[in-house]
């Protein structure tokens, strides 16, 4: 029995952390299952990834303090590499990952939330590091990720503070993109999940590969990651396709569907 629940809908995979009895806590076997379910991803035909939680209640109540309590310092290390080399999987996929944060999203759960691309969450959800309240670091990029998500002052406060926020507050940072009634979530991360995903897949993992690949650069040389992608699309059918759709002005033309050629 798999801590993630794989279902396919379309062009989308929908990747749902499974142990609700610990609010999904990440313990090693539900990150091995994580970077199973990844692996997994025939890539050739989903286009876009959601993430979430079982539950109403929490989308990752951070890595489990039970396992993490008896940790060596060496083994707290190969902990932290292990969660850093799923979540950088998350980062590097090719297609698309959404969050969907259904709840409280603390320590590991919003460092995964912020290894997806996109972030929604929930009116409920909670976000938090609480880690220096129990004698720890972040561990799984958040010292990292937070800083360049929101700001290094605002990443400072939160993480040195340990103090939760909700929601609102998550939404006025910018660490989220948009709230939404819980009910209304998945629907929400599932529609602009399938709106991606109708897109030109080629176009769309290059626009991935170019802001991450370019976010850390020097302007110039983000400008040349840029061209490069920019100008592989054209070896694409999906390019002359989209571009021949948009310039035939039968207006009985059927409906747009890119072929990912
Ligand atoms: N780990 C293990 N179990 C957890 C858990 C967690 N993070 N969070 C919740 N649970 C379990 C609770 O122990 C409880 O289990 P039972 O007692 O029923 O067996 C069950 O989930 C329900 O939780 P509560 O009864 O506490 O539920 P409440 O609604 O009262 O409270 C809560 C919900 C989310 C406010 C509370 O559970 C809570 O504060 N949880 C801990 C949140 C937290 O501190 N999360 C951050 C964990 S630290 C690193 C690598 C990684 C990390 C750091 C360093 N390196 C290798 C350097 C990451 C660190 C973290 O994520």
């Amino acid at each position: 029995m798999s801590y993630i629940q794989v279902e396919y809908q379309e062009q989308v995979a929908l990747l749902t952390i499974d142990r609700p009895k610990a609010l999904n806590a990440l313990n090693s076997a539900v990150l091995d299952d994580l970077a199973a379910a990844l692996d997994s991803l025939d890539l050739a035909v989903v286009r876009c990834v959601v993430i979430t939680g079982s539950g109403s209640k929490s989308f990752v109540a951070g890595a489990d303090i039970g396992e993490m309590s008896s940790l060596t310092a060496e083994e707290g290390e190969a902990f932290g590499k292990k969660g850093n080399d799923i979540f950088r999987k998350i980062e590097t996929l090719p297609v698309p990952v959404i969050a969907a944060v259904n709840g409280f999203a603390l320590g590991g759960g919003n460092e995964l939330a912020m290894a997806c691309d996109i972030r929604l969450c929930s009116e409920n959800a909670v976000f938090g590091q609480p880690e220096v309240g129990l004698g720890i670091t972040p561990g799984f990029g958040g010292t990292q990720r937070l800083a360049r998500l929101v700001s290094p002052g605002m990443a400072m406060q939160l993480i040195l503070s340990a103090k939760n926020i909700k929601a609102p507050e998550a939404l006025r940072i910018g660490l989220v993109n948009a709230v939404y009634p819980q009910e209304e979530l998945l629907p929400a991360a599932l529609k602009l999940a399938k709106a991606i995903a109708a897109n030109a897949p080629y176009a769309v993992r290059a626009c991935k590969k170019a802001i991450r690949d370019g976010i850390d650069l020097p302007m110039d040389e983000a400008l040349v990651v840029e061209e490069k992608l920019f100008g592989s699309c054209f070896a694409t059918e999906d390019q002359k396709y989209g571009m021949a759709y948009f310039l035939d002005k039968n207006k009985d033309k059927p409906a747009k569907v890119f072929q990912n050629k």
